[in-house]
């Protein structure tokens, strides 16, 4: 057994003891060494001693986004600048960029992370791991590379785009394990039929796909074309990137690395912490980062979370699928909605890809909501009515599970914008 593997199925009393033994440590860490949380604490009379264990955790201020964005670029940062080893940063797609710096150990830390998610996910050092997330300041294509290293897997590291010569690097290297986020998976989905290639002919047999949501219907559709497993996995700058959570073969809730990132699920609105398996806000405290430490962070994601052994028996905490973003939710006439709502919708009918976007208008009296669609190829040329019968279905489907009207609109096969990173797919012009 691994050492990975060990401490994936510890009891649910050697996790408090560990969680318990690190919180304090942390907490004494980032109020001595970040005048952040320093002023933080003294601004409510808290001192570091008072959190002695994960019960006085609720008492410690959340750390909002906003907070690390007006930071930016080293104004969290807990160690000195010649012990930084590594930075990374993400644009945003709101505001000021973020960025995250990591120590020597941070970086070990992360491969421990990142390998154990590897494991989780079915990954073997036996596994060819093709890494087509870009390599750029983005955390997504070093982290995983990190992770598929200290497994001891076979690297490629393609980056993404030149699409063609993705697929045939798969083929000349017998690429077992594609990394890269959902959409980009579908663009390589879609060259492979162009060129000819069917699931059989790609020796793919898992796909490790992360940084932007995946709903099932995505996901059942990836596996269908590229004839693999797809592994989500989760992350974010804030707290180094990917790493925090995968999925495992059962599909069924992401694992956390809990002795790195310990978990809470809140009221978004309220902020009070929520019983286990309710749907809130995630927040992360980090338990032994060096150099970013992050307590009660509000990631702004959308989740249950349980403690339940996982069919496959670990016993690492889990949270479920990403519903959403508090920031993504939209309102229109007073309902609010989540764009994963309409791709849950969308995903439902086999006459159309999973290519679309959402368009807000209006001037504040009357607004609409655009959905436009992208038909699947072979059923559009054998369609004769130009889609006006099966936009009205999706349109009366939209309008049952998501609760109004919406406008769809059927674009020409393939037209829709495709993406190599993450792809966005909600257009608000209000
Ligand atoms: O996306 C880190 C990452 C890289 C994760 C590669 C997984 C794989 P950011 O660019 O900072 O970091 O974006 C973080 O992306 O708060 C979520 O809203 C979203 N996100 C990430 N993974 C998932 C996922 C990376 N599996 C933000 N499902 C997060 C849904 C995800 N949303």
């Amino acid at each position: 057994m691994t050492e990975s593997d060990r401490v994936s199925r510890m009891s649910r009393d050697e996790f408090i003891a560990l969680q318990n033994e690190r919180l304090p440590r942390a907490v004494a860490y980032a109020y001595e060494r970040v005048p952040f949380y320093r002023q933080a604490f003294d601004d409510i009379g808290l001192t570091p001693g008072d959190i002695r264990s994960l019960d006085d955790l609720h008492r410690i201020p959340f750390t909002y986004k906003s907070d690390i964005q007006a930071a930016f670029p080293y104004g969290l940062c807990a160690v000195e600048p010649n012990q930084i080893a590594r930075v990374h940063s993400s644009s945003g797609s709101t505001g000021n960029p973020i960025s995250t710096c990591y120590t020597a150990k941070d970086m070990d830390d992360w491969a421990v992370c990142m390998a154990r998610n590897l494991e989780v996910a079915g990954v073997t050092p036996d596994d060819v791991c093709q890494i087509a997330f870009r390599y750029t300041l983005f955390t997504g294509a070093f982290g995983h590379h990190l992770g598929a290293e200290r497994l001891g897997a076979t690297v490629i590291p393609t980056s993404s785009g030149l699409t063609e010569r993705q697929i045939q690097v798969m083929q000349a290297f017998n690429t077992t394990v594609l990394h890269c986020t959902p959409s980009y998976a579908l663009v390589i989905a879609e060259k492979a039929e162009e060129m000819g290639l069917g699931p059989d002919d790609i020796p793919l047999r898992i796909g490790l796909h992360g940084a932007e949501p995946t709903s099932a219907g995505l996901r059942d559709e990836l596996q269908a074309r590229l004839g693999y497993r797809v592994a989500r996995d989760y992350g974010l700058t804030e707290l180094g990137g990917p790493g925090v959570s995968v999925e495992c073969e059962a599909q069924d809730g992401y694992h956390i690395n809990e002795d790195y990132f310990y978990p809470e699920i809140v009221d978004p609105t309220s902020g009070e912490p929520l019983p286990e398996g309710e749907i809130g806000e995630i927040v992360f405290t980090t338990l032994v980062k060096e150099g970013n430490p992050v307590l009660r962070y509000r990631t702004r994601d959308l989740a249950g979370l349980t403690r339940e052994t996982c069919s496959c028996g670990r016993t690492l905490a889990r949270h479920g699928l990403i519903l959403g973003r508090t920031d993504d939710m939209l309102i229109y006439g007073g309902v609010n909605f989540f764009p994963s709502q309409v791709e849950a919708v969308l995903t439902g009918f086999a006459e159309l890809a999973p290519h679309y976007l959402i368009r807000l208008s209006g001037d504040g009296r009357r607004e609409s909501v655009h959905v436009h669609v992208e038909p699947q190829h072979d059923w559009w040329v054998s369609c004769s009515d130009g889609g006006a019968g099966l936009c009205e279905l999706v349109q009366g489907r939209l309008r049952d599970q998501v609760g109004f009207r919406m406008k769809v609109e059927i674009a020409e096969p393939f037209s829709l914008e495709r993406s190599e990173g993450k792809t966005k797919r909600v257009f608000d012009e209000r």
